[in-house]
């Protein structure tokens, strides 16, 4: 229910004096404050404004570098390496993404390696950095360990998200963007706050039997989406954008930070493609051939993923963005006393 709303721009300099109070760099409060703000924009609530205080936690326990300056690297190949230097991975991101857009249109494929980062934030906003770019894009990352592998019971991988955007000319871009658990650890968290019981499904209790119980759910272990083939989409993302890129597995993550109420540290691994580079030579260009695809989806009834979010960022841009007042008191508590909020 709401019972204020604020526009981007006025939410969006609220998180970042927020995060500047705790002590965050200019550029990592911005950086931060965008992809918080983009997600509550978007009625992505797991990863909206309820991650602000986490981000407060993981600082005041000293765990992320909060003024650190991301170092981009790179030669004629298509790799871009961004060293986070300990800091949150946005910022991170956002230095790299020209420079691996220029490789990609170079080399028609390229990857950015982000290392030593603390990441806690939704991928889409990233995805959507590139397809306005005219890219192709995929992204993922480990997490901590707390999703058990299909037809095991231990936490083992994260919740290892996985987004891809295909860009639309005149229109938003097709997205998805999702964790290779049921559900993101957020919405268990939400759950929990909430008071509410999980779906079925979702999570199995320290014993290993089926849970609704968020706080049974949050001690046990979540479940891989899809069962044993969501469990192997999530080792790939543990291969890939773990012990290839040199950075910390979902368990190697929770045992580095001993906890699981603070962001992670880990790596990311985003890859970029030039459709037109993929298809030169071919019949038929390829952003006519996948709205030939998307108009099939949606023409027999189904959506789009990214619909829902694209529709709440055309109404909040247009009416604001809708806040209870429990969370206008929360951000106006952490605002006057930052790290003692937490
Ligand atoms: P959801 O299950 O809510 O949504 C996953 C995707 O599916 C979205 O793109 C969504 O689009 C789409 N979708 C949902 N329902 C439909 C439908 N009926 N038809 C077509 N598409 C549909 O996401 P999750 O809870 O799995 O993940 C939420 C977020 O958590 C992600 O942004 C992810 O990046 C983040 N996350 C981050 C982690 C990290 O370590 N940094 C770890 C885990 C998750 P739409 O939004 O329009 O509904
Ligand atoms: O929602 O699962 C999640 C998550 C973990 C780290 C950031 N988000």
């Amino acid at each position: 229910m709401a019972d204020t709303t604020l526009f981007h721009d006025d939410l969006t300099a609220m998180v970042i004096r927020i995060f500047q109070g705790a002590g965050l760099s200019p550029l990592n409060a911005a950086a931060l404050a965008r992809v918080i703000v983009a997600g509550e924009g978007d009625a992505c609530k797991s990863h909206g404004i309820y991650r602000i205080e986490g981000c407060l936690r993981t600082i005041k326990a000293g765990k992320v570098v909060p003024d650190a300056v991301p170092q981009v690297h790179h030669d004629d190949s298509a790799v871009v390496r961004v060293n986070a230097g300990g800091g949150f991975s946005n910022a991170a991101f956002e230095a790299g993404a020209p420079v691996l857009a220029e490789r990609c249109r170079t080399t028609g494929i390229a990857a950015m390696v982000i290392n030593d980062c603390t990441h806690f934030a939704a991928l889409w906003p990233e995805i959507e950095a590139l397809t306005e770019m005219g890219l192709a894009a995929m992204a993922m990352c480990p997490s901590y360990a707390s999703v058990a592998p299909s037809g095991g019971t231990d936490p083992l991988m994260g919740t290892n998200p996985f987004a891809f955007g295909w860009p639309r000319e005149g229109g938003d871009p097709y997205v998805f963007d999702f964790a290779t658990s049921v559900a993101a650890r957020g919405e268990i968290e939400l759950h929990r706050r909430a008071g509410t019981p999980l779906p079925e499904g979702w999570a199995i209790a320290p014993d290993g039997s089926p849970t609704t119980d968020p706080e049974a759910a949050l001690a046990g272990a979540m479940l891989p989406f899809g069962g044993h083939k969501g469990s192997a989409i999530s080792t790939m993302i543990e291969l890939l954008a773990g012990v290839m890129i040199g950075d910390l597995t979902s368990p190697e993550a929770r045992d580095a930070l001993g906890s699981l109420t603070l962001a992670p540290a880990h790596g990311e691994l985003i890859i970029a493609f030039d459709p037109k580079t993929f298809a030169a030579g071919r019949p038929g260009d390829p952003f006519a051939r996948a709205e030939t695809l998307f108009d099939a989806i949606t023409g027999q009834g189904a959506r789009l993923p990214s619909q829902r979010r694209f529709k709440a960022r055309a109404e909040t841009r247009a009416k604001g963005i809708p806040l209870t007042d429990a969370e206008m008191r929360s951000l106006e508590r952490l605002l006057a006393e930052g790290l003692n909020a937490v």
